[in-house]
Order: C-alpha cells, then structure tokens, then sequence
C-alpha cells in the first residue's frame, strides 16, 4: 500500500512549530533553567519538526512554587464561583474561536485524522471545560444532624474545600482532550494546577497556554511543564508541594506513581490501560454489529484506553462477524493526518509501532491466525493496518496485554456464563460493551462484567457528565461528572456545639 505524503501545514501552523518554545509558570513564559529538549516529529512523515524544552527539576519546582503560592494566597480558590466559572468558560470561548488551528496541530503531533482531531477532540476538550465550570457553583456542603446529640445540641454541616495544589500528568493519545479533561474539574473545585503534557505530543497544550494567558486567569493557577515522564513527570509526583495527582497512562507508570504519593499520602486519581472485551450474542443485525465493533477497537488507530480489543462472538455469528470486522477494516482509508479523506493516521510514534508490530507478531508464533491486516505500512511513518487475528487462546500475549494500536483478537463462545468468565479473565477492568437485543441477557452481562463503564450496542461512548474509570488495575478513582470533581476536593465536617 502507498500512503500519501503529509499534506503541507498551513502557515499558522508552520509558524507556531517554529516559534521558540517555553514553560509557561506564575502566569509568564519562562526559560528552562537546563539546556534540554525533546524533539517533535510528524509521526505521517516520520520527520522531525521541532522540538520542546525538557523541563528540569528545578523548572518542576518553580511552577509547583508558583502553584503553591497562588493557592495559599486565596487568588483562585478565595474568589466567587461565577467568577471561576466565567474564567474556565472564557478559556472554552477561547479554544473554539482557533478550533481549525487547534485540530491542525493535534493531527500533525498524533497522527489523528484531521476530521478526527476537529470532530471529537476539540470540542470535547471544549465541552469537558464548559461543564465542569458549571459544577465552580455547585459545590454545596450538606446540614448534616449527629446521630448521638439530642436535637438542637451541635449545628452540623460539611463544606467541600479544594485539595490545594494538583499535579495532572497527561499522555499522548487524546493530548488537548485530556488537557482540558483534567484542568477543567481541578480548576472548577478551586484548585490550583501544575499540567504536563506527554513529551511526544505537547504541542496543542503549549498553544492552549498562550490562551490560558489571554483568558486572565491569575498568575500561578495554571503552570505547564513539558518533558519527560522519568524526568519532569517524576520530579512532579514526589514533589512534597503537591497535593493531588491526577494520570492517565500505562498502568506500570500509573503503579510507580501510587507508590511515590505514598510518601506524603497525596491523593491520587489514576485511569490506566484497559483490554476492553465485547460481547456479541447471536440475535444482532450483524452489519452494524460489524461496524460497531470495528469503530470500538479501531478508533484513533486503536490508541484508546477503552478499546473494544478483546471480541467475544457466540458461535453462530462468529464467522459471520469476523467476516464483516475484517470488510470494514479493509474499507477505513490510511493516510497521513493532514489529507482530508484520511480515516486513520499512523500511530504516534516508532516506539509505538514497533510494539504493535511486535504484538501481531507474537501472536503468529503463538499460533493465532492473522486473518486481515497485519502489516506495517510504507517506509515514512508509522503506519500500521488495521489487523483482526483470529484462532487466539486466553494465555497469548495478545489477549492479555493491552497492545494500544489497531488489533482486534476474536473468540468464540457457547453461554453467558462462559463468556462472563472469559470476558472478566484479565488484570484490567476499564470498560467492556455487550451488543444484543434480548434485554434480559443485556442487564445479566452488565451486572456481571467488572468494568467501570459497560456499553449498550455501542461502544467509546463517553461524556463529561458521566463518570468514567476502572476497575482492578485500570485506575482507581473517576473522571467526569459529580464524582470528577468531587475528587479535587476535601469534605470538612464541622460541628459547634450550641
Ligand atoms: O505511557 P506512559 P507510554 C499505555 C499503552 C501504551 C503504553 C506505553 O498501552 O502502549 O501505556 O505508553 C508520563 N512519573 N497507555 O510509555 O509512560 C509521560 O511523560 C510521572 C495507556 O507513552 O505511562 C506521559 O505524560 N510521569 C493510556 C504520561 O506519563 C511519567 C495512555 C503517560 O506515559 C512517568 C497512554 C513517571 N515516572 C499510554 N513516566 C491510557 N490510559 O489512555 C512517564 N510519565
């Protein structure tokens, strides 16, 4: 297969690459205090773009510094909620007005589809900041009675406080997404924030920055720091400042870092990887099914915490079924992200390839069957086909590991309870979809799946108003919602004796 060259940038975008990049800490663009970079590439060319500071210990310290300062101080958490609320929803005002060169730039640092980048992940980044700013108002503590005092003894009541400083560490699959996914209920509690993003993709968070400024927010209450995980992103997580740390990334990372919070026993909220299974029974229209499932593991090249990558057919419809997920995935367009008919990109990086390459591989060792798909693509970039293996045993590293690129495994099975078994047999407990009519098979494999999320006849269905995390060793602790912003915060109860 040839795969298009990358589309030129256009000059905004050209222009912005280019531009010297910083920190952005206490409210100023600031110099790294070391002379360290990452460079930047365009993972449709494989070419190197640019590059971003690799922020150093003591850059990590100067934006907690700040951090620190501008919660102690009263500046954010000490003014009216509507005025967080209008700041955080001026900043959403601001994103959707350079939409274009937003979704621009995130192709180019991901890989995504450009339609991708403007059609879910700008305005969902857009939509997690206008509904958390809503929750600045709604943080009510309760009148609570004692139990044990007669009536009119203690007047009781809780009140909800900001954490303080919180630390939010973001990856590279969704990276202006989860930018605003994590500051948006941070900043609506009251907190103030340290933000950095993965150091493969932090362009689109250097540029939301300069609107961070534009915004007016006080200094301080938004810092950002680029670099590496093992460098800046470690250096934020032991730091004795921080208060709260909020990742999303590998669950090997995401174990380190409950681990070093332990020390000054920071609260941490971690959403980990996922090997996602998918239920199908026999009763469904096949042709969406297909579609469905196709969508649900192949979604963003299949870098998606959520993806639909363990498929579970019942044995009438499993042939049927591996026939139609291997038509559409011979039907998606590869192409570079910029060209405006691409439907997947390349994967994000050549480490990442190379890991996937070494997964579809490894399942042919084993003895699975690579029904389509299956091979890496052009010699620029870092192409993958979307690849269904079939013939898979639950002890292959392919139905245990999360592979985070587009490879779907297919099984079959003969009963709900066997599937449920099957289906729960992993470390991870992320989400899972069940796709039927018969509702009374739907809610028994819903209440028996250990997931945090279960999708109805779809899948990849998320929300900023409905709570999402995992269970087992895919995170602890929810994003979105109630319970997503009730985690930047600390109940106080309070009881004066009357
Ligand atoms: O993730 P890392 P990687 C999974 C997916 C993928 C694998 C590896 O399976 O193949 O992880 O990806 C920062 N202290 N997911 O290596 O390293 C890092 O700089 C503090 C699932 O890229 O976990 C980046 O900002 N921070 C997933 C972020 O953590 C550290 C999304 C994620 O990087 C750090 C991404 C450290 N010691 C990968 N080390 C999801 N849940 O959606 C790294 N980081």
């Amino acid at each position: 297969t040839s795969i298009l060259p990358q589309p030129r940038y256009s000059d905004t975008a050209s222009a912005f690459i280019a531009s010297p990049k910083r920190l952005l800490i206490d409210g100023e663009w600031q110099s790294s205090s070391g002379e360290k970079f990452v460079p930047v590439y365009d993972p449709s060319s494989g070419i190197e773009i640019g590059a971003i500071v690799d922020a150093s210990d003591a850059d990590v310290d100067r934006a907690v510094g700040a951090a620190r300062a501008a919660f102690d101080d009263g500046r954010w958490s000490g003014q009216s909620p509507y005025y967080r609320e209008m700041t955080i929803r001026r900043l959403a005002d601001l994103i959707e007005a350079n939409a274009t060169e937003f979704a621009e730039l995130e192709a180019i640092d991901n890989g995504k589809s450009i339609t991708a980048a403007s059609q879910m992940d700008v305005p969902g980044a857009i939509a997690q900041l206008r509904y958390m700013a809503g929750w600045a108002s709604r943080l009510d503590g309760e009148s609570v009675e004692p139990l044990l005092a007669p009536s009119g003894a203690f007047h009781g009541y809780t009140r909800r406080e900001p954490i303080g400083v919180a630390a939010l560490i973001v990856p590279w699959n969704f990276p202006l997404f989860f930018a605003a996914l994590k500051l948006a209920p941070a900043l609506a509690a009251g907190c103030t924030t340290v933000l950095k993003p993965a150091e493969q993709t932090s362009l689109t968070t250097l540029r939301f920055a300069e609107l961070v400024l534009e915004a007016g927010f006080p200094a301080g209450v938004i810092n950002i720091v680029t670099g590496a995980g093992s460098g800046a992103g470690a250096a934020l997580v032991r730091h004795p400042e921080v208060d709260k740390i909020s990742f999303t990334g590998s669950t090997s990372v995401g174990k380190m870092i409950a681990h070093s919070a332990a020390d000054t026993l920071k609260r941490v909220t971690l959403e980990l990887g996922g090997k996602s299974p998918v239920i199908v029974l026999p009763d469904v229209d096949l042709g969406q099914a297909a579609q469905g499932v196709a969508g649900g593991v192949f979604f963003n090249s299949g870098q998606i915490c959520t993806a639909g990558s363990r498929v579970f057919a019942h044995r009438d419809v499993f042939d049927a079924l591996v026939e139609g997920i291997a038509d559409a995935a011979r039907g998606i367009r590869l192409g570079p992200s910029l060209a405006p008919d691409t439907q997947m990109g390349p994967l994000v990086s050549a480490r990442q390839r190379d890991t996937v390459m070494g997964f579809i591989e490894s399942a042919s060792t084993e003895g699975a069957s690579v029904v389509a798909g299956g091979g890496q693509l052009a010699d620029q970039g870092y192409y993958v086909s979307p690849t269904i293996i079939a013939d898979v045993s639950p002890e292959m590293r392919v139905m245990r590991e999360e592979i985070f690129g587009p490879v779907v495994c297919v099984s079959r099975f003969d009963d709900l309870d066997a599937v449920v078994k099957s289906a729960n047999a992993t470390r991870y407990g992320l989400a899972a979809s069940v796709w039927t009519r018969d509702i009374s098979s739907m809610h028994r494999l819903v209440r028996s799946i250990k997931a945090g999320t279960v999708w109805g006849n779809c899948h990849n269905a998320i929300d900023p108003a409905v709570p999402f995390g995992g269970y087992k060793e895919s995170g602890l602790g929810r994003e979105h919602g109630r319970e997503g912003v009730l985690a930047y915060t600390e109940t106080k109860s309070v009881l004066v004796a009357l």
